[in-house]
């Protein structure tokens, strides 16, 4: 039987287990990235493995999140970074150089190799036809020191594109469709494959958009073929050497096939405040907007901007409307400033932010109370924008421009079509802000200001947990909730006992308090728990909190893995409707803890109502060994 593309990469990348079994496997790692936010934490737990120097192809550390320097604090965070890395044979990509999905895709992203990143947006690779996959930080720890990565074998569907995009659609309105079709919660457990003659219709940055965004259905990842549209891509970076052919078999299988015709799209977008809340541009037309942001790793690349530039020439943004733009890279800005299409963007009033995350992670530019803001990025949870009663639509880059100029949200078909704006033949390739490793590590010292605070431990897990429910919350709660992140906090993102007093604030003010008062407790939460973001801080910061369980319907991949990373249990209900029976402020109890960890189901008590439910553990052996240990670096120590 024939290999589909995800079945061939993880085949030549197997370590352990059998891609067939649906159970855990564990592949090596070719390549690594981190980001500044969750880049600090990463590196001390490389530091605490105690490997000298990576083993990967390459490892790249990123400076793009957290880049207002309003403290020394972020400062600090870069300062420590650049130093590990140099140190520790890491390349180094200065602020200013871009957004880490953007500029690993221009200057790093090789098909067919495997690329593990610190950040949920790392699937932007699979454009590439890269295996990329969006991890915890201590995972890509583990893997920068040649460690396997483990994952339970996803199912792979096969998304079929027909057709063709017509013009002023654009490539995020079909990753916002597979939303409509598929939820937040539709892609767990799943990587999709993109096939069909569509995909020849599609360019390098169209097709990273797509998997890019793929982080937001939950899909473990997303990747399209490496064909002769990715070969001149890599070509016109300088890289045509990277190429290779990576195609499915035509007798590949999957486990489900999809169909979307891209002829029948229309312009969409998510409504507030979820991304998988998607309309059509058209049913929304007339709503008044005060502010439009266009960039951010979905949608920052060289066309993104050239399409915004080209709608704004000779027009003037409307009076009402603050456009801000944040080209993806340093290379798309150059290419923009060399080219014109900076000036035309800046006569028609957008304002030019640096190419970094910006206000896509709440650092700066969050909207005025009760605005609409308009945005071409990703996540539109609410608060994300910094500002809780702002009401965030996430739209292309071509709704967005269009919607600049009239002040009101518009279908970018009125506007007319574009020019034809090609991918260029040649980009212009400068890396002179990515430091190389040093080639005398030795004589580095590391440089850990006063921000650089130790990471918490667990201990092993004890026999008996009795605890309260500390908070009982619904479904979708997504990592932004567990541990917000804005301009006031992602400074501390190095300091966990500070970010702590932040825990689950967004849902209830007192959590943090409470939780320190009765020395910590339970969790109960509905379905799809800790969706988003791969910050392990949302896991780290519950355990300094003394969490030692959190009981839900169901979880997203990343945030189950480091819930687990830190020796958190997380379990979940055997019948859902036992969710019913927990009330916050109930006495539970796991008696036989241990022992109980390697049975088929978990009898916990629920003292208060005296009542006994069920519930079970979704882990593999050897995550059962490092619950028991207290967390993945316990259990690393005891010489596993
Ligand atoms: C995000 O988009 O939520 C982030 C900020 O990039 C996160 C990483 C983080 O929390 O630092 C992500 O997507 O993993
Ligand atoms: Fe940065 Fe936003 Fe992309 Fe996260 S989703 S990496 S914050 S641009």
């Amino acid at each position: 039987m024939g290999l589909n593309i995800v079945q061939k990469i993880l085949t030549s990348h197997l370590l352990s287990g059998d891609i067939n079994s649906g159970e855990e496997i564990s592949i090596g790692i070719d390549q690594t990235l981190t980001q500044d936010s969750t880049g600090t934490m990463a590196y001390l737990q490389f530091e605490a493995i105690g490997i000298p120097q990576v083993k990967t192809k390459r490892s790249v550390a990123y400076i793009d999140h957290n880049t207002l320097q309003t403290g020394f604090e972020n400062a600090d965070d870069h300062a420590y970074i650049q130093s590990a890395a140099s140190k520790y044979g890491i390349y180094f990509s200065k602020p200013g150089n871009g957004i880490c999905h953007q500029v690993h895709l221009e200057r790093f992203g090789v098909p067919g190799m495997t690329l593990l990143g610190s950040d949920s947006h790392t699937p932007t690779g699979g454009g590439l036809g890269m295996l990329a996959i969006g991890a915890g930080g201590l995972d890509v720890a583990v893997a920068m020191g040649g460690g396997p990565y483990y994952l339970t074998m996803p199912k792979i569907h096969n998304i079929n594109l027909i057709g063709k995009l017509n013009p002023m659609v654009s490539a995020k309105d079909v990753i916002l469709e597979v939303l409509r079709l598929l939820t937040v919660k539709g892609g767990v457990g799943i990587i999709f494959e993109y096939g069909g003659p569509g995909v020849s219709t599609l360019t390098i940055p169209e097709r990273a958009t797509i998997t890019n965004m793929g982080a937001e259905p939950g899909a473990t990842t997303s990747i399209f073929p490496s064909d002769d549209i990715t070969r001149r891509f890599l070509k016109a970076q300088g890289r045509a050497q990277d190429w290779v052919e990576i195609k499915p078999d035509p007798d590949a299988r999957y486990d489900h096939e999809i169909e979307i015709n891209l002829s029948s799209l229309e312009p969409l977008a998510a409504a507030p405040h979820s991304p998988d809340n998607v309309k059509k541009v058209r049913s929304l037309t007339g709503i008044k907007i005060h502010q439009i942001a266009i960039g951010s790793c979905t949608n920052s690349s060289y066309t993104d901007m050239m399409k915004a530039a080209s709608i704004l020439k000779g027009k003037t943004v409307h009076p009402d409307v603050s456009l801000v733009i944040s080209p993806g890279s340093r290379q798309v800005l150059t290419m923009l400033s060399q080219n014109g299409a900076l000036s035309d963007m800046m006569s028609a009033g957008a304002r030019i932010l640096e190419c970094a995350c910006g206000p896509c992670i709440g650092m700066g530019q969050s909207p005025a109370t009760n605005a609409v803001s308009l945005r071409t990025f990703n996540r539109n949870f609410e608060g994300r924008s910094g500002t809780p009663s702002a009401q965030v639509y996430l739209v292309s880059p071509e709704t967005a421009a269009v919607s600049a100029i009239n002040g009101v949200l518009t279908d970018p078909r009125e506007f007319g079509e574009l020019s034809n704006i090609q991918m260029p033949q040649n980009f212009l390739v400068n890396d002179n802000l990515i430091i190389p490793p040093s080639k005398t590590p030795q004589d580095i010292d590391v440089v850990r200001g006063p921000n650089i605070k130790p990471f918490p431990l667990n201990k092993e897990l004890p026999d008996i947990l009795n605890c309260k429910a500390l908070i009982k919350l619904g479904d979708n709660i997504t990592t932004d909730h567990i541990m917000p992140s804005n301009a006031k906090l992602l400074p501390y993102r190095s300091n966990i006992p500070y970010l702590s007093g932040f825990c689950l604030t967004p849902c209830d003010p007192d959590f943090p308090a409470r939780a320190k008062n009765e020395n910590g407790g339970f969790i109960i939460v509905g379905t799809n728990y800790g969706q988003g973001s791969s910050r392990e801080h949302a896991a780290l910061v519950p355990l300094h909190l003394g969490i030692k369980a959190v009981v839900a319907k169901s979880f997203a991949r990343i945030h189950m893995a480091n819930l687990i990373n830190s020796g958190i249990l997380p379990l979940t209900f055997v019948v859902e409707s036992d969710y019913d029976s927990i009330e916050a402020g109930d006495v539970l109890e796991i008696r036989n803890a241990r022992e109980q960890l390697n049975k088929d189901n978990i009898i916990l008590t629920n003292v208060t109502q005296n009542k006994e439910i069920l519930l079970k553990l979704n882990t593999s052996p050897r995550q059962i060994e490092i619950l028991l240990a207290g967390g993945l670096l316990n259990y690393t120590k005891e010489g596993r």
